[in-house]
């Protein structure tokens, strides 16, 4: 009886002791000492975030993330559908359908509009879109302007891989898309692109036909006497982070703390988002400092006195899918150049967002190391949003459980596309972290690192309520969840 009645008790304070201390308002969460960054998808969700919400977030950083939504609809179009059997080995095509696929949970298909579904192209169903469909009749100006050839659902790269989202032109009639085979796409009616940007342009010409490129056939957009995007393009643009700066009242902009970094080879381009955000800060009439390559490397650290900063380092989209961060940092400390990239890109952002942190917790010592060391955990906590629970990463300073009195600003970490926060929660970046308050260049502060997948499908959700709710759910608001909880439960300032 007396060790069931331990056991149930052990149980009851598991489980019922720690829900009681939500009520506890423990933590203040002022937005001065509450910062939000990220790294490629997160990146973007934490521009987005912030962005729109400027009112809890005083500091926001974005390390090689998409911020320009009508420029990544156009890369998408372009560079990527456009060249689809020609595209960089990294990242492979596979991935890139699969984030279009998220894309389309997240914001509604891209390429197609279709008034049944906001995930599939017209005629599609989740009874045809994963078996050998061929639709007859299907008009698109480009590829099949009278009808002729069969429109397909096709695998890609292995056989049981249905795009979904993606329809081709089946040229030899045999079933299967081959190389070189179109790739259909409707993003909006046919232009001239007079200054070959890839956009249209106010004044530029263009054919009134709908979205299908013919006339005719009476679809949608058709002789509307406008230029006609797909409907969907609106759902990208409204979460936008350039939009989101365009708009923000001045006062308010000026009030933030902007970090940005961007590689010069990105294959996404997302350098070209990280210029064309830098131009629009600039349009408002603020500016920001534009740095070619890292003040300092690893391991000294960079340090901004200026509000808002852009870095371009020299390379590649880096941090993106599994990208170890713990793993890079462990390399360069033992003399591997491989990671220096990455561990450069995490000390200059945390060293951003701690000097922003007025005041602060400098130092540590051996002795507080060894005696109240820092903690990293993957933990968990019920988000009334999703009706379940959900995991989050968090890093406790060094100090934080044997100072009950002392309050510490939070830095939000969104992780990249399918990074997983045991990945991005690891001893590795934890050592990192200790290391940085130990040599003074960080203040003490707490990590909380959200999970960046969609629990539905097991891959990236872009951080924002998504518009289907089938296939996905409404992360940004889970997100929020997760900030209600951290106040209510840990020392936030
Ligand atoms: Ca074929
Ligand atoms: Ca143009
Ligand atoms: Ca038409
Ligand atoms: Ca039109």
């Amino acid at each position: 009886m007396k060790k069931s009645f331990l056991t149930f008790f052990f149980i009851f304070s598991l489980f019922i002791l720690p829900q009681r201390e939500v009520s506890g308002q423990i933590g203040r969460g002022t937005p001065q000492f509450r910062a939000i960054s990220g790294v490629s998808m997160g990146g973007y969700g934490a521009m987005n975030i912030g962005l729109s919400h400027p009112n809890l977030f005083k500091t926001i950083a974005s390390l090689g993330g998409p911020l320009d939504m009508a420029y990544l609809f156009k890369y998408i179009d372009v560079d990527q559908l456009g060249n689809y059997d020609n595209l960089p080995p990294y990242p492979g095509r596979d991935t890139r359908v699969k984030m279009l696929q998220d894309l389309s949970i997240s914001f509604g298909n891209p390429v197609f509009f279709n008034p049944a579904s906001t995930y599939f192209p017209p005629g599609i169903t989740d009874a045809n879109a994963r078996i050998p469909t061929a639709l007859l009749n299907f008009i698109d100006g480009a590829v099949n302007p009278d009808g002729r050839l069969r429109v397909i659902t096709y695998e890609d790269p292995a056989p049981g891989d249905w795009v979904e989202v993606l329809l081709a032109a089946d040229l030899n009639n045999n079933m299967i898309r081959d190389f070189g085979e179109p790739v259909l796409r409707q993003f909006h009616e046919p232009f001239s692109d007079i200054n070959g940007n890839g956009i249209f342009d106010l004044g530029e010409p263009f054919f009134d036909t709908g979205l299908d490129g013919v006339f005719g056939t009476n679809d949608f957009g058709e002789r509307d006497g406008v230029f006609t995007y797909n409907p969907h393009r609106e759902n990208f643009l409204a979460e936008d982070p350039l939009s989101h700066l365009q708009n923000l009242p001045i006062d308010l902009l000026q009030g933030l703390n902007l970090y940005i970094d961007a590689g010069t080879l990105d294959e996404f381009q997302f350098n070209i988002h990280a210029d064309n955000f830098a131009r629009a800060l600039q349009a408002r009439g603020l500016d920001i400092a534009v740095l070619n390559g890292f003040p300092n490397s690893f391991p000294n650290v960079s340090h901004f006195v200026q509000n808002r900063v852009l870095v371009k380092y020299i390379g590649g989209h880096v941090g993106f899918n599994k990208e170890d961060i713990g793993l890079s940092f462990q390399g360069v400390i033992a003399g591997a150049l491989g990671g220096l990239l990455v561990a450069n890109r995490f000390t200059t952002l945390f060293a951003f967002v701690s000097d922003k942190f007025p005041g602060g917790e400098f130092g540590t010592n051996p002795i507080e190391l060894l005696f109240s060391p820092s903690a990293m955990r993957v933990s968990s906590f019920f988000s009334p949003s999703l009706n379940r629970i959900m995991n989050f990463g968090i890093y406790l300073p060094p100090g934080y459980r044997d100072s009950p009195a002392t309050f510490y600003p939070v830095l939000y970490l969104l992780g990249g596309y399918n990074m997983s926060i045991s990945n991005l929660a690891g001893p590795g970046i934890k050592a990192a972290l200790d290391a940085l308050i130990l040599s003074g260049e960080m203040q003490k502060l707490v990590i909380v690192m959200p999970d960046g997948i969609n629990f539905k499908n097991g891959r990236g959700h872009f951080f924002v309520n998504q518009i289907d709710q089938v296939r996905g759910d409404n992360f940004m608001d889970s997100f929020f969840d997760l900030v209600t909880h951290i106040d209510a439960n840990f020392r936030t300032k």
